[in-house]
């Protein structure tokens, strides 16, 4: 039997966080099990926003490195570069066409990139459309994603409905997936908002090659909330229940049973702890990156063999819509 389809996808920024990993990458790890799994380094979303040529081309191939050091295997998964398969732009241009001015504008992570730019670009503002179309191409699933890609999950959703209702089954509507305790990792430096790479200070993430020092430099300097439990409580304590889920996640251990490892233990000596428990999980991906980081071309080969994966079964949906609209 056919196993369900998973895509989703990261942009090929300097750096991932444990945030992304957390939320999204080790979901998408785990269900190559379960799933037929593709991977798309999403380039063509990397550039709503300006970037350096040079810094483009390495981030993406430092972002391929760093996925298979997370556990993306790329000889049971597709692992691939959005910008080498055309259908994505392709069929986003035909979304584009169907998507009303209003639900873009709704978009919240829209008006939050907006207002950190100085200049802004249609492509930002379209961005979700390609995203939908990234996702419609491949008849997909499943897509694991943090919670910030909600609104998104639901344009995908919403667009795939009107075509088909429009001009007949032609995309299967897709599910969002996004983790009740990793869905929405918050900021050490400021825990009401989402850690992010964009973020004012380095210091408001953990990045996944982040050397042991400098984790437990983060950690040692992550804010904490007043009192002196170590308890979890989202509205009172919403800085140490952060804290709680990310040590959660990297240990294995339920938030209730850490909670009763440090009751009657100081801040200090849970955040001892959480470092050692993060640097422990951290330090044999960051050895297999560095590993990669020797041969180039292996990555280079596993991009193109992901790509041409890819094409064949992007451009079948392609065709599908595009005959569907009266393209002759
Ligand atoms: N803080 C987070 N908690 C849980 N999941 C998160 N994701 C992002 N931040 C968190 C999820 O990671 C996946 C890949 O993200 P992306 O590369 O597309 O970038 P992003 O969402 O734009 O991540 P950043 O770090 O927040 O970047 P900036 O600062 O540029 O906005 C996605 O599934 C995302 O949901």
């Amino acid at each position: 039997m056919q196993k369900p389809i998973l895509l989703s996808g990261v942009a090929p920024s300097g750096v991932m966080h444990i945030g992304n990993y957390l939320g999204a990458i080790s979901q998408w790890v785990a269900m190559q099990e379960t799933h037929s799994v593709s991977v798309m380094i999403a380039d063509l979303h990397a550039i709503t926003v300006p970037q350096e040529p040079a810094a483009l081309r390495e981030n993406t191939l430092r972002m391929a490195r760093l996925l298979i050091a997370c556990g993306i295997n790329p000889e049971q998964s597709i692992l691939f570069v959005q910008s080498h398969v055309p259908a994505h732009a392709e069929l986003a241009w035909i979304l584009n066409t169907m998507t009303p001015l209003g639900e873009l504008e709704r978009m919240t992570q829209f008006k939050d990139k907006r207002d950190r730019q100085s200049d802004t670009y249609a492509g930002l503002f379209n961005y979700p459309v390609l995203m939908a179309a990234d996702i419609l191409l491949y008849q997909t699933d499943a897509v694991p994603v943090g919670e910030d890609q909600k609104q998104h999950i639901e344009l995908a959703r919403s667009l795939a409905k009107r075509f088909n209702n429009r001009f007949g089954e032609t995309f299967k509507i897709p599910e969002g997936i996004i983790l009740k305790d990793t869905g929405r990792i918050m900021g050490l430096d400021d825990p009401i908002k989402k850690m992010s790479k964009s973020a004012a200070s380095a210091n408001n993430y953990i990045a996944l090659l982040d050397e042991p020092d400098e984790i437990r430099r983060k950690i040692k300097i992550a804010v904490t909330d007043s009192g002196a439990d170590v308890a979890y409580d989202e509205e009172q304590k919403p800085a140490i229940s952060n804290l709680l889920r990310i040590f959660s996640a990297f240990s294995g251990s339920p938030v209730a049973d850490i909670e009763n490892r440090y009751r009657g233990k100081t801040y200090s000596t849970f955040k001892d702890d959480l470092a050692e428990c993060v640097i422990e999980k951290l330090t044999p991906l960051r050895a297999r990156y560095r590993e990669l980081s020797a041969d180039k071309e292996s990555v280079l080969a596993i991009l193109r063999a992901g790509a041409a994966r890819a094409r064949a079964s992007a451009e079948k949906t392609l065709r599908t819509a595009q005959e569907k609209i009266g393209f002759l």
